[in-house]
């Protein structure tokens, strides 16, 4: 046997004293100080200096326990039969491999039946129930013994207190994990800063923190769901032969199961669930973490067996950790194309959410106080789906003893003007509108944009190229752009330049509302844009409208009305307008009759899923010419729900809330195309 030096001894003496640290933090505090994927990377070091060095493993280190340390002031239970727990596996190698050792054991030719389900991320329990009635609810703790916690397991709606319907075991054990919803975690952490009391760092804790709550009408005052995914003994009864066959029959019982249960086959069934809900993740009304795959007969479960305390016939497939700590190298301040001051976080890339990530946005000053957030802090980023990264918090008990702290600018680091904030908004500004080359910039990027002008190949770079070598000051200035001027730009062909040209050409012919859009007066999205072009008809109408004619436009208020009379009362903007216009772009007069144009009036649509016959936006683009409003999310103000193919949760939404679906054929004749 290896002599360990004195230095991995030190080592793991130091991982011990930290694991355990945030083992209380976690587990009988429900407040992590630091993200799960960075607790896991020091267990992983910890297992492998361990098996490296068997002789240092000690039966106080945190690796030869498994779960949480049970807490005061609730009773212990016994599990009839032990919890086990799941092994890990984060790379589709490890699943392969996974599925490997389970064909081999069972020597099987064929490809193996697994089910397939999420992992929701919260709290495992045992629930007993005796002639079908419950009788005692426990949390999972290490496995063999938990914590009694059945007055609050009774508190869960989704828990039937009574079995239902017949041909249940005298004596069930049900497994199941116990979680928060999004919705209902965003909820009572809103409730519980109004009152000023704690607020939890994410939907898991909350849960547990609720779970373990002492008095349990305070329990049932949180919103916990609970999903089943199996059972624990079960006497009196046969069970059927396959887990997706037992957990139809919990179902019948009234114990809820994921809806989203599938069986596969092989590997590629496995790898083709996971892809799947990846991509559905960010759109699920809880948190999951990755997805649990297990051998669906439960003949071959027996004879795969288990090792330690994990089954041979389960594995869970981890997603990429949403949450990383990393340090913040500095906070510089972003010019937005109206002159907003955005703080982002320069970082240490760190890998998070499927992507490496150096910046985050802290999206203004108010925020960045709030936050607190110095240079030179470690701090925990956020990335989920493809929602921007985000700086969570800062984890106070990293912090060095030397940080500085971000003050506003007094002038605006790009062009030096003054910085200028309203009383009681969050918003500072930079006031050099004019001459502010990150604000003309960012205005020229908006112009561009799809959803705008729609110029295609003039992005980010160009635009940047454009503006630094003094060729454009103005929007009207693009259309004035020759080949050869493109030509003479860095990373810039011929055949590039002419296609940049060409696209330009293009974007000329456009719409009245795109046009608004595209000019970035503040306060005018697209769906303004659109109330103002269909109001006014004509660009000369709404320039020579006053104030209150454009307060009449539906859903426009004053502060925008005043906003957009400003706009083209500039003189400047005028002539940038008119040299559009005399530059080329063109948009279709307003179709003939009023009456025409008004259709869909007002009416709410929700798209979903592909048309076969128009793209989204081109639909949305035909909704809003004959009146109608689109919406990115169903309510119950939506008025249709248009279901292409493979519709998304929006159709169910719409279904439960009885609000009426469209099909692409109906939606066609409504805008009068023919179908
Ligand atoms: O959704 C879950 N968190 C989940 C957890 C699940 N869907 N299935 C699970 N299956 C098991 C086995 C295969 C051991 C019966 C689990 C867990 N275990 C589990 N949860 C916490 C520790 C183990």
């Amino acid at each position: 046997m290896k002599r360990a030096p004195a230095s991995v001894r030190k080592r793991i003496g130091r991982l011990r004293a930290e694991i355990e640290h945030h083992n209380h933090r976690y587990h009988v505090l429900d407040d992590p100080e630091i993200p799960d994927a960075e607790y896991d990377r020091m267990m992983v070091e910890l297992r492998a200096l361990e098996s490296e060095h068997p002789h240092l493993v000690t039966p106080d280190s945190p690796t030869q326990r498994v779960g949480g340390a049970p807490v005061s002031g609730f009773a212990e239970v016994r599990h009839r039969t032990p919890m086990l727990s799941l092994d890990n596996a984060f790379s589709r190698e490890e699943v392969e491999a996974f599925d490997r050792r389970v064909r081999e054991r069972l020597e099987a030719d064929r490809d193996i039946e697994y089910a397939c389900e999420p992992k929701l991320d919260g709290l495992a329990v045992s629930l007993t129930y005796r002639n079908g009635t419950l009788e005692l609810g426990a949390t999972r703790g290490d496995g063999a013994v938990g914590e009694d916690v059945t007055h609050n397991i009774r508190t869960i709606q989704s828990v039937p207190l009574r079995l239902a319907g017949r041909g249940w075991p005298t004596l069930l054990e049900a497994r199941g994990e116990v979680f928060m919803s999004l919705a209902g975690f965003r909820e009572m952490n809103r409730r519980a800063a109004d009152k000023g009391e704690k607020v939890f760092v994410n939907p898991r804790n909350a849960a547990a923190g609720s779970l373990r709550q002492l008095d349990p009408r305070l329990a049932a005052s949180r919103p916990l769901e609970i999903f089943f995914y199996g059972t624990g003994l079960a006497e009196g009864r046969k069970l059927p032969g396959r887990h997706s066959e037992i957990l139809a029959t919990m179902r019948d019982w009234g114990l809820r199961t994921s809806p989203e249960m599938r069986v596969v086959e092989g590997v590629d069934g496995m790898l083709g669930y996971y892809e799947q809900m990846g991509r559905r993740r960010a759109r699920l009304p809880y948190q999951i973490d990755g997805v649990v795959y297990k051998v669906d007969s439960v003949a071959r479960q027996r004879e795969l067996g288990f090792i330690a305390r994990a089954p041979r016939w389960a594995i869970a497939h981890k997603f990429p950790a949403e949450e990383e700590m990393t340090r913040v190298k500095a906070i510089e301040w972003q010019v937005g194309r109206t002159g907003a001051l955005t703080p982002v976080a320069r970082l240490e890339p760190v890998f998070v959410g499927g992507a490496t990530v150096s910046n985050a946005t802290l999206h203004n000053f108010d925020e960045l106080q709030r936050k607190d957030v110095r240079v030179g802090d470690m701090v925990i980023l956020r990335r989920a789906g493809d929602v921007i990264p985000e700086v969570v918090r800062v984890i106070l008990e990293k912090r060095p003893s030397k940080t500085s702290i971000v003050r506003l600018p007094a002038a605006c680091p790009v062009c030096g003007s003054s910085v200028e904030r309203e009383e009681g908004e969050a918003i500072a500004r930079c006031t050099g509108a004019l001459v502010c080359s990150a604000q003309l910039k960012e205005s020229l990027r908006h112009f561009a944009s799809r959803r705008a002008m729609d110029i295609e190949g003039l992005g980010t770079s160009l635009i940047d190229q454009l503006v630094d070598a003094g060729l454009v000051e103005n929007p009207a200035d693009l259309y004035r752009l020759k080949v050869q001027q493109l030509e003479e730009l860095e990373r810039m062909g011929a055949k590039s330049a002419a296609n940049i040209i060409e696209s330009l050409g293009r974007s000329k012919a456009t719409t009245l509302a795109r046009f608004l859009f595209a000019l970035g007066i503040r306060d005018v999205g697209e769906s303004t844009a659109d109330a103002l072009a269909r109001h006014f008809r004509t660009l000369e109408a709404l320039r020579q409208a006053t104030v209150s004619q454009i307060e009449e436009v539906p859903d426009i208020g004053p502060i925008t009305a005043g906003h957009v009379h400003a706009f083209f009362a500039e003189k400047r903007n005028a002539r940038v307008i008119d040299d559009l216009v005399r530059l080329g772009v063109h948009w279709p007069e307003t179709r003939g009759a009023a009456a025409r144009s008004n259709v869909l009036g007002g009416k709410t649509f929700v798209l979903t899923g592909a048309l076969s016959s128009l793209s989204r936006d081109q639909a949305g683009d035909r909704i809003r010419e004959l009146g109608g409003k689109v919406s990115g999310s169903v309510s119950k103000k939506t008025d249709y729900v248009v279901a292409g193919s493979e519709p998304g949760s929006k159709l169910r939404k719409a279904t439960e809330l009885g609000v009426k679906i469209l099909g692409e054929d109906e939606f066609l004749r409504m805008l009068g195309d023919g179908g």
